[in-house]
């Protein structure tokens, strides 16, 4: 039986990847795609997460647009890293699927209220706001879900400050509810991610895909790579956000460790760090993991198989 999923993203090079990544696998059964702002304005992810299912041909999934700012924040976007259209590189086309005229927020709450209890997994690759509005706005999905495996945070590491990444500082407020929702959740966050370097080994498995969809992916990672060199100092680019996807997948393919897990929402210096407690056994309860480490030859594997699948649309 495939994993039924919501995608929460906003697409972004890695959350276009992610979506490619859960299109094709044969393991997932992708139930809605919903867009929160984050690496751009609501408005252009959004777009983007329709040009890249015209890009793979993607129909019969809803699609949704979701929050235009954080709970209580200003907005603030990833220019540096993903352009100003959000998905820079690539040309985009003009989408051919229709928006769904529900709020992403209840996209999330019907789908799951839809469904057997403790069958779908909510994946957020963006900001927490729509999945804490969604909590709060109906709480029952709450024990309904089977598990939110989220891409954000990091235990060790930042990447939009000292030690907070993006997805949690943009809208720290909505990744405390999420994280103290009684929930199993994962935290695929940074300690993880920065495994999953696009290598020219991975660029050149997937270009001999040679599909529209994989020349698509190419080019989001020439950017990417490029802006990752610029502005982060990586000689290859992590790809974040599939890694969530992967994980749902095959749990096999990283090591994860169950602890307590919160977000600083006061620090002077550490605002949208996430902490997880690994002095010893989590408590009795404790419904909360953090990803460690990855078969990175597996998850190349995922992708690219993943992309075989996935055939050149008529466009
Ligand atoms: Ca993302």
């Amino acid at each position: 039986m495939p994993e039924k999923i919501i995608l929460d993203c906003d697409p972004g090079h890695d959350d276009a990847i992610a979506l490619l990544l859960a299109h094709g696998s044969p393991q997932i059964e992708l139930l809605a795609v919903t867009t929160v702002m984050g690496n751009q304005t609501i408005e252009k992810v959004t777009r983007n997460a329709l040009a890249v299912a015209r890009v793979a041909g993607i129909t019969g999934v809803p699609f949704a647009r979701g929050a235009h700012r954080p709970l209580v924040r200003p907005i603030e976007t990833a220019p540096s890293i993903h352009g100003e259209s959000g998905l820079d590189g690539p040309v985009l086309p003009e989408p051919t699927i229709e928006l769904d005229a529900r709020h992403a927020v209840q996209v999330i709450i019907d789908t799951v209220m839809a469904h057997e209890p403790g069958t779908v997994t909510l994946v957020p690759t963006g900001a927490l706001t729509n999945i804490a509005l969604a909590a709060r706005l109906e709480p029952r999905i709450v024990e309904r879900v089977k598990q939110v495996v989220l891409m954000g945070g990091g235990v060790h590491v930042g990447n939009w400050s000292a030690v907070s990444e993006f997805n949690i500082v943009i809208d720290p407020e909505a990744a405390h509810i999420v994280m103290n929702e009684a929930w199993p959740l994962t935290m695929v966050g940074l300690d993880l991610t920065h495994q999953a370097l696009a290598t020219p080994e991975v660029a050149a498995a997937i270009a001999a895909v040679g599909t529209g969809p994989a020349r698509f992916v190419g080019e989001l990672l020439d950017f990417f790579g490029q802006t990752y060199r610029d502005a982060q100092g990586f000689e290859h680019p992590p790809v974040h956000d599939p890694c969530a996807v992967a994980y749902v997948i095959d749990p096999s393919i990283m090591t994860t460790v169950r602890a307590p897990l919160d977000v600083e929402l006061t620090g002077a210096l550490t605002v949208g760090m996430t902490v997880a407690d690994l002095r010893g056994p989590a408590p009795e309860g404790c419904t909360t993991r953090v990803a460690m480490n990855l078969d990175n030859d597996r998850f190349w594997a995922l992708v690219v198989d993943a992309l075989e699948r996935i055939a050149d649309p008529a466009v």
